[in-house]
């Protein structure tokens, strides 16, 4: 438990060398892995948003905070990706134009390769015109969409459209998530399933792709 707090702690002061040391050690001592990224890593950054938005840190602290969670997150990746599974379905994701916060999406990605599905990364800032051209480009059956900020959360109905009017929405079903996402938004703007964390997303995934 205080291994955790550790690296919960390593999180917010943004200390990478320290939060791998902990995950490594935590991780020697057996604490599972999902433990670590849902009571470490996960709410660290959580800790870090709500000192942001108390004004108690500004944005370089919160970028050497996400470092110092990606870090943690390159040791904790092959512990939460099961090696050799078999691919259960074709999944290309992105951050919508914008919008560079790339570690929920990338937690997401790490998930649903976890779970099978084969996953084309689209990275961050990514434009309506080019989630069509990457469903033309890798047919994915389900795409995903992440924002972070309530301006670039508009632009997964731009997508939509983008797609309707490329004629291929009725070939990919679409997911969408990140913290001011919610399942009420994913219904209004037509989208078929909404992850609030990253084990949802692998359920919507599941439940969308049987
Ligand atoms: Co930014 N930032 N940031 N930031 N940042 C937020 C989002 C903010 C809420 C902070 C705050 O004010 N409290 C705020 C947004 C306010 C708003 O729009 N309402 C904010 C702001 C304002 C900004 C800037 C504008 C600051 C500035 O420059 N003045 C700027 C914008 C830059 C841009 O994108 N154009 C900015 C920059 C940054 C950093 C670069 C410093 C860094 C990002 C680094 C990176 O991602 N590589 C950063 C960070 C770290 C944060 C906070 C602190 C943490 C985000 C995070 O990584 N969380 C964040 C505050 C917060 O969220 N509490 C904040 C951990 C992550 C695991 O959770 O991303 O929610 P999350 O993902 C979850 C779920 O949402 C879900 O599953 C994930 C795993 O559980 N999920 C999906 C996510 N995508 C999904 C997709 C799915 C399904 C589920 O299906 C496809």
């Amino acid at each position: 438990m205080a291994l955790i707090e550790e690296l919960r702690e390593a999180v917010v002061d943004g200390q990478a060398k320290l939060a791998v040391a902990k995950v490594t050690e935590a991780l020697e001592e057996g604490i599972e892995a999902g433990t670590l990224l849902r009571e470490g890593l996960i709410q660290g950054m959580a800790q870090v948003g709500k000192l942001y938005e108390e004004g108690e840190i500004f944005v370089p602290e919160m970028l050497v905070a996400a470092r110092a969670m990606t870090a943690a997150l390159s040791v904790l990746k092959p512990h939460l990706v099961e090696e050799g599974v078999v691919s259960s379905g074709k999944v290309a994701i992105g951050t919508t134009q914008g919008d560079l916060h790339d570690i929920g999406k990338n937690l997401v990605a790490m998930m649903l390769q976890g779970a099978g599905f084969a996953v084309f990364n689209l990275g961050t800032g990514v434009t309506p015109q080019q989630f069509v051209a990457a469903v033309r480009e890798h047919r994915p059956q389900l795409l995903g969409m992440s924002a972070l900020l309530t301006t670039t959360v508009p632009k997964m109905k731009a997508t939509l459209e983008a797609l309707e009017a490329a004629g291929l929405r009725d070939q990919v079903k679409v997911m969408v998530g990140g913290a001011p996402v919610t399942q009420a938004f994913a219904d209004e703007i037509g989208a078929d399933g909404y992850g609030a964390n990253a084990g949802g997303a692998v359920d919507t995934a599941k439940a969308l792709l049987p």
